[in-house]
């Protein structure tokens, strides 16, 4: 019907062809947009628009993450925010679609926290023009375009490397070394490209490489898991002729994986091996206690309280920092037994 319209209607010349098909055709895209945008969700509690908080959650892999999740869902409920969490279960895809999702929902305010560094300029471009703000929070982005966020709340993955290679430094184990000509290190990453898993090797690394008796000699993906932890050690016992001195892994789970793969080998972690991890949960002081563990870098999950005070000011157009980078302590047989009561994850 649609082409023979012009004819019928006596339209002969080809530029007022061009212009009718024009009209149609974006009449068209906007009817099809509009049928896709879902009204936006408005609820009121005595008279105040409650604020929608769409929450693109990387997974539940680790005992950090399933704290930090934990962390968020309770703020929102403290602070009387609507939350619409979406399990991504280790998908970037899952988390784009999550996104889309919330775009055509209107949320207020998108939080994200980005399983891998990269692809996130077209999904995020596309909030932008939703005019919907996006706070990134725990891991980061690498982009180049300006303005996809408002702000990040997380940690600095690169000094939590660095103190990890510090403490290994300034332990007494290395001090009271008779032979330290060869330190032999294996290290178990987070997954990769992941912010916490480049920058946390690339700070342990620019500590070891200025002392050319400590070297890397395998490093393999754990996924921040214990079962893939376990594993990947029970491979590296199983396949290194050299001897194996020290274990750095990206995160506690998949240092107390590490554990178990070195006890089931009849060795001793902790003396036979020492072990260095990153998240500082309440399991990895356990494991400083038991002596096992030598050291934990936090990584503090308990986020929910700020990320909802940065949304209210967001919704509320007030400024806001363009980063909130949350402390770390080092955690070792020194202070453990202090801290382990502090732990709440
Ligand atoms: C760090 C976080 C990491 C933790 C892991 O902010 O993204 O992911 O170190 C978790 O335990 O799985």
């Amino acid at each position: 019907m649609i082409l023979i319209m012009p004819y019928l209607m006596g339209v002969e010349s080809d530029l007022k062809k061009f212009v009718f098909y024009f009209v149609i055709l974006h009449l068209f895209i906007f009817f099809i947009v509009s049928c896709n945008k879902q009204d936006k969700i408005v609820e009121t509690k005595n008279n105040d628009e409650i604020i929608i908080l769409g929450f693109s959650q990387i997974g539940s892999e680790s005992s950090w993450r399933k704290a930090n999740t934990e962390s968020i869902e309770r703020a929102a409920e403290k602070k009387g925010i609507k939350l619409i969490y979406s399990n991504a279960n280790q998908n970037q895809e899952n988390q784009i679609m999550a996104i889309k999702q919330f775009i055509a929902k209107q949320v207020d305010v998108i939080a994200l926290s980005p399983i891998v560094e990269s692809g996130w300029n077209e999904i995020l471009i596309e909030a932008k023009k939703a005019k919907i703000p996006v706070i990134i929070t725990d891991r980061n982005i690498e982009t180049n375009e300006k303005y996809l966020y408002k702000t990040l709340i997380g940690a600095d993955f690169y000094t939590e490397g660095l103190k990890a290679a510090n403490w290994l430094i300034e332990s007494n184990y290395y001090k009271n070394l008779e032979d330290k000509t060869e330190i032999n290190i294996v290290e178990i990453k987070g997954n990769e490209g992941s912010s916490p898993t480049v920058k946390r090797k690339k700070g342990f690394e620019y500590v070891i490489k200025k002392n050319k008796n400590l070297k890397i000699i395998q490093s393999e993906n754990g996924d921040f898991l214990v079962s893939k932890g376990k594993e990947v050690m029970e491979n590296f016992l199983l396949t290194e002729k050299k001897r194996i001195d020290v274990v750095f892994a990206h995160n506690d789970d998949m240092a107390l994986g590490a554990i178990e793969a070195i006890e089931e080998k009849g060795m001793v972690p902790g003396k036979d091996i020492i072990i260095i991890s990153i998240d500082g949960t309440r399991a990895a002081l356990n494991s400083i206690l038991e002596g096992k563990l030598n050291c934990s870098i936090e990584c503090n999950p308990l986020i929910g309280d700020e990320l909802m005070e940065i949304t209210k000011k967001i919704v509320k157009k007030d400024s806001v920092p363009n980063k909130i980078i949350i402390d770390d302590m080092v955690f070792t047989i020194k202070n453990a037994k202090d801290e382990i009561k502090n732990r709440e994850y």
